[in-house]
């Protein structure tokens, strides 16, 4: 083989190497290239949906309520009822264009800690309304902040008179109010437990002594004998009030107070031989009440509880709330969930009506005022409020307790329900 000829044999491997090399994996990439590009197309398109959701702006919507401690299983319930109603009602405000997101707070049942949280809530100017609280004496402070910075709040459970009476536009709840709660609940002992004497204890917060002083006044009027009145914070060692109660001996002892302190003193009053009945608020409206008094519930003249919140079974709307809250939190759903989920609805409802009023994002005033003006229909019933922000009227009920275990707590029967017109400003 001459010079030349090896020269053009070389060229020509070379070549067919090449080609070998581009040619064929260049035929295998073309498609490779067109799904990527076509990835990043589904990924711009993507990013384009996203940032249109959220073009119109972030939008939150606060919850307060205790998270941990004690009371938290009530608490828990009303942050989880509000998430719940988020999650399937917030669409609406998504489809406008608004990243709406939840914002839960932990009041740990306390004063102090809602309102340093409550300073913190009303600095977010993106938080245009919010849901909470379980306690009153925390409510009742805390909504000063919200009043002065003009947030809305809409309380599922908060039940002292004064939470609306002072009369603030922010300030709204979907429950009834202790100065129809605790006269029933005296009622009900006087004319159907025909109790004569009765033992009342409470727990020196602005709920527990606001319902013991209303349930006083009731019994007093009835001639019902009042053989004791005292607050306690003690959450333990019951014995000063164990010991009166068992010597005296009412018919009723009354405890208006919260189921975590509450069910402690019922077991060591029935461990030492009090045979009466208990009788509580809806305070006492807890799974745990049962896990921690078991038995004490339901031997002797057992127990009663009055309430604002009726289990979810109690509402017809509520049906499908109570599988989807079960599905989504692994438990049924305590006291408030329902009214935290309304609660929820009437943020939403109000904030969607005054963005369309106003063609964008509202302001927090806008928001307080289309709350004034709504009615919604919630899983409870229809929701709007009166010109201080209580329900026109509201329902109460009255409850017998039959369980001695948490897991029980749905069998607890509702013997009683009343729909009683808000007693107003009372002025
Ligand atoms: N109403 C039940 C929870 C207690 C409260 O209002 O403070």
């Amino acid at each position: 083989m001459n010079k030349r000829l090896l020269a053009l044999l070389s060229l020509l491997v070379v070549a067919s190497m090449v080609l070998a090399a581009c040619g064929a994996p260049a035929a295998e990439e073309a498609p490779a290239e067109e799904a990527a590009a076509t990835e990043e197309m589904a990924m711009t398109e993507e990013a384009a949906a996203e940032e249109s959701a959220a073009s119109m702006g972030t939008i939150k919507i606060a919850t307060q309520s205790p998270l941990s401690g004690g009371q938290s299983l009530l608490g828990v319930a009303i942050k989880q009822g509000a998430e719940l109603a988020l999650e399937q009602l917030g669409g609406d405000l998504a489809a406008m264009g608004y990243d709406v997101q939840l914002a839960p707070y932990d009041d740990q049942a306390t004063p102090d800690v809602g309102v340093a949280n409550a300073k913190n809530i009303v600095a977010d100017a993106d938080i245009l309304c919010g849901v909470g609280h379980l306690n009153s004496g925390v409510m009742i402070p805390s909504s000063e902040e919200y009043h002065t910075a003009g947030l809305a709040f809409v309380s599922p459970a908060n039940t002292n008179p004064v939470v609306t009476t002072r009369g603030y536009l922010e300030v709204n709840r979907v429950v009834g109010r202790d100065d129809v709660q605790a006269p029933a609940a005296e009622e009900f002992a006087f004319s159907t437990l025909g109790a004569t004497s009765v033992y009342i204890i409470h727990d020196k917060t602005a709920y527990g002594q606001g319902v013991a002083e209303f349930f006083r006044a009731a019994a007093e009027e009835d001639g019902l004998e009042v053989m004791a009145f005292e607050g306690t914070e003690e959450q333990a060692n019951f014995d000063a009030i164990v010991t009166p109660v068992v010597s005296l001996a009412p018919d009723v002892v009354f405890f208006a107070g919260i189921y975590n302190q509450a069910g402690v003193f019922f077991k060591q009053a029935r461990d030492a031989g009090y045979e009466g009945t208990f009788l509580g608020t809806d305070g006492m409206d807890s799974s745990d009440l049962a896990d921690i008094a078991g038995d004490a519930l339901t031997t002797g003249g057992g127990m009663y509880y009055t309430t604002v919140a009726g289990p979810a079974s109690a509402y017809p709307a509520a049906a499908q709330f109570a599988a989807d809250y079960e599905a989504k939190f692994g438990s049924a759903p305590e006291a408030y969930a329902t009214q935290g989920y309304d609660s929820m609805n009437v943020c939403l409802t109000a904030i969607k009506t005054a963005a369309e009023a106003a063609g964008g994002k509202p302001t927090r005033a806008q928001v307080a005022e289309a709350i004034r003006q709504i009615s919604v229909d919630g899983l409870t019933g229809t929701i709007s409020f009166d010109e201080i922000g209580d329900l026109p009227a509201a329902q109460y009920f009255i409850i017998k307790v039959n369980a001695a275990a948490a897991a029980d707590w749905g069998t607890n029967e509702i013997i009683e329900v009343l729909e009683v017109a808000s007693p107003g400003k009372g002025e």
